[in-house]
């Protein structure tokens, strides 16, 4: 038990305390956040590198005891410390990205290079966020990314698939994510369902939710890819407005989805109400509730050995609603594993 025995969760928290305001270190704790403020490929909105100190700093106003998930806390939550190489990582790839996001794509010989650059920081960030993965799922506890934009989770996705050979996807957005290298880039916040789907032998089956915004060639690679199935907010719409309870719709979107699964939530896939500042927001969307609810039976028939909250904004409020979003699902993982 890493917690000590006088240990209060109803006590106020604070600058200095740890995530959600508890003392256990990452070694001894059951959920370990690892941060990845990265952010080289954003096109439209910025500043979701700031999102993992915002949402450590909006953890410590989070009640301990969860209405959802029970007491997570008991096992312990910690985030690693922010590791000044990736800072170092996101400022440098950022400026390089920079004048080719503007320009809608590599066109100059110069863009080029600087494309491989920033190709290059992205390679060494993968390999940051897998072996931080690798060595929490090793200790046999839940790694938890908080990105950063939705390119960070790729290594922390193959460190669990190759411990899981076979490892499931839900994959939580607005957008499909499946374009091939977005404006030049491989490690693309807008590719990384193309990413893990095509780079990835270990990966099973994919499920995607919430989609309400991708171009013509995604839609085509959806279908063609045999283990993905994707929710468009549409269908979701006039099956939820046919009477259907969403109860039985959550059971059909978990049910191709292999016994351990990955969850990969970008907050766009939520309505904008909840993360107005990310960085791509569109209208539409799951609701709190809803999210909440399929994550319950997710984990009533499957592990969740992993996840990560991407793409939140730099204000108070989407970090209130990224860090309890953590917290949630890093409580339905330890409920997964309790079954
Ligand atoms: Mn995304």
């Amino acid at each position: 038990m890493p917690l000590p025995p006088d240990f209060d969760p109803d006590a106020p928290a604070g600058p200095g305390d740890g995530a959600f305001g508890l003392p256990t270190t990452p070694d001894e704790s059951g959920i370990v956040l690892i941060p990845v403020p990265f952010e080289a490929t954003t096109s439209f909105g910025r500043g979701t590198a700031a999102a993992p100190r915002r949402i450590l700093e909006a953890s410590w106003q989070i009640d301990l005891n969860d209405t959802d998930t029970g007491e997570p806390w008991r096992a312990g939550v910690a985030m690693l410390p922010f590791d000044p190489q990736v800072d170092a990582w996101n400022r440098e790839a950022c400026a390089l990205a920079q004048p080719i996001v503007e320009a809608g794509g590599p066109q100059t010989d110069a863009h080029r290079a600087a494309r491989d650059e920033v190709d290059a920081i992205g390679d060494a960030l993968n390999k940051w966020v897998h072996g931080h993965t690798a060595a929490v799922l090793r200790r046999g506890a839940i790694p938890g990314i908080i990105g950063g934009d939705h390119s960070v989770p790729f290594g922390a996705v193959q460190a669990a698939a190759e411990a899981h050979p076979g490892l499931g996807l839900l994959h939580i957005d607005a957008h499909a994510d499946a374009r091939v290298a977005y404006e030049g880039f491989r490690w693309s916040h807008a590719s990384i369902l193309h990413n893990l789907r095509t780079r990835l032998r270990g990966l099973g089956h994919g499920v995607s939710v919430g989609l309400r915004d991708l171009g013509r060639e995604e839609s085509r690679l959806l279908r063609s890819w045999e283990r993905q199935t994707a929710y468009s907010d549409t269908e979701l719409r006039y099956e939820k407005a046919a009477g259907e309870p969403w109860l039985r719709i959550a059971a059909r979107i978990v049910q191709p989805l292999p016994e351990k699964v990955w969850v990969t939530v970008d907050v766009d896939g939520l309505e904008p109400q909840y993360c107005p500042h990310t960085g791509t927001p569109v209208p539409g969307g799951l609701d709190w509730g809803e999210l909440m609810l399929l994550l319950d039976v997710l984990q009533q028939n499957h592990e969740i050995v992993g996840f990560d909250v991407c793409e939140v904004g730099d204000h108070a409020w989407d970090a209130n609603v990224g860090a309890r979003l953590a917290y949630k699902l890093g409580g339905y993982a330890l409920m997964s594993r309790g079954r």
